[in-house]
């Protein structure tokens, strides 16, 4: 994990614009939400996808670099005061804080087109038309029919109650598509894996992205400010529908193990190159940050 975070921090300094480059503010506001933070764990994720998949680690390392990028714009907006209006991410202040919320706003809109850019501007496929797919694998898993029609849904399920599958339907979107796309994504710079393989590592990626948020869900109420880097209690105070708060605090953990169970099972055919796969679905559901 530490290597992979250290070639990631130095892939994304050298893909991010130089602070020195006009306009100076904005490029230093989109590297200081990208650099020096977060657990990198879809970076994890491709990486542990591409080593499936036999891919060349320099692809896995573009491809991470703009699923990296995409879900940095989405905490930056995330944060915002008319989001979830919070102070503190990784540790340190948002980046409206920081910068201020105009900055912070243009800070994700120029995150987002790079991450395309660079993903079009590197060789991460054998073939333009496979490179292409997973240009449009990537804004799928960000547009209104993932990350950001989440984020729809979350922000009007406020202070109303929603059902488990309703719960289940928002969180695939808001926080599974974009670890999906990191999975699927690292495996496709590869060329090792069959349809029917591909379907099993699709259902590892499903149950581990929702397991993701069930754990956060959980670490929410359970860990400090201190611990998470990032303001705790939220979900409760904003009478967020959770995980926790639907099915309470025993049985959202029994759900996460079920989920890491589940991932296990998808991956059990593989053998030793899903050995990376397998500890992440332990990290993801085991972190207490
Ligand atoms: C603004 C379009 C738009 C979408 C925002 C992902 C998201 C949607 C909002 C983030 C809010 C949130 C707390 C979601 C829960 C799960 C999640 C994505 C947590 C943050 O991801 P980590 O834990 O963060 O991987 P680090 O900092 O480790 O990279």
């Amino acid at each position: 994990m530490g290597a992979v975070r250290v070639r990631m921090e130095a892939a994304l300094q050298r893909l991010l614009p130089a602070p020195h480059i006009v306009p100076e503010r904005l490029h230093r506001a989109m590297r200081y939400c990208v650099l020096g933070g977060g657990k990198r764990v879809r970076p994890l994720l491709a990486f542990a996808a591409g080593e499936l998949a036999g891919a060349d680690p320099a692809r896995v390392e573009v491809v991470a670099s703009a699923v990296e990028m995409i879900h940095a714009y989405s905490l930056v907006h995330d944060d915002l005061p008319c989001m979830d209006d919070d102070v503190l991410r990784r540790g340190k202040p948002t980046c409206h804080v920081e910068f201020d919320e105009a900055t912070a706003m243009l800070a994700g809109d120029a995150l987002q087109p790079l991450a395309f850019q660079i993903l079009a501007e590197h060789v991460v496929a054998d073939s333009p038309a496979e490179q292409v797919e997973m240009l449009k694998i990537l804004a799928v898993a960000c547009g209104s029919r993932g990350m950001a029609g989440g984020q729809g849904i979350d922000l009007a399920s406020v202070g109303k109650a929603l059902s488990l599958p309703e719960l289940e339907f928002m969180h695939i979107h808001k926080t599974g598509a974009l670890i999906r796309a990191a999975v699927v994504l690292g495996a496709r710079c590869g060329r090792g894996l069959d349809a029917e393989q591909f379907g099993r590592l699709e259902r590892y990626a499903k149950s581990i992205g929702l397991a993701f948020q069930v754990v956060d869900d959980v670490l929410d109420c359970d860990a400090s400010t201190a611990t998470l880097g990032k303001t705790s209690g939220k979900d409760a105070a904003q009478e967020k529908p959770t995980y926790v708060s639907i099915l309470g605090l025993k049985r959202a953990r029994e759900l996460a193990e079920e989920l890491r169970a589940e991932a296990h099972t998808a991956l059990s055919s593989f053998d030793e190159p899903a050995a990376r796969l397998r500890e992440l679905a332990d990290f993801i559901v085991l972190r207490k940050f």
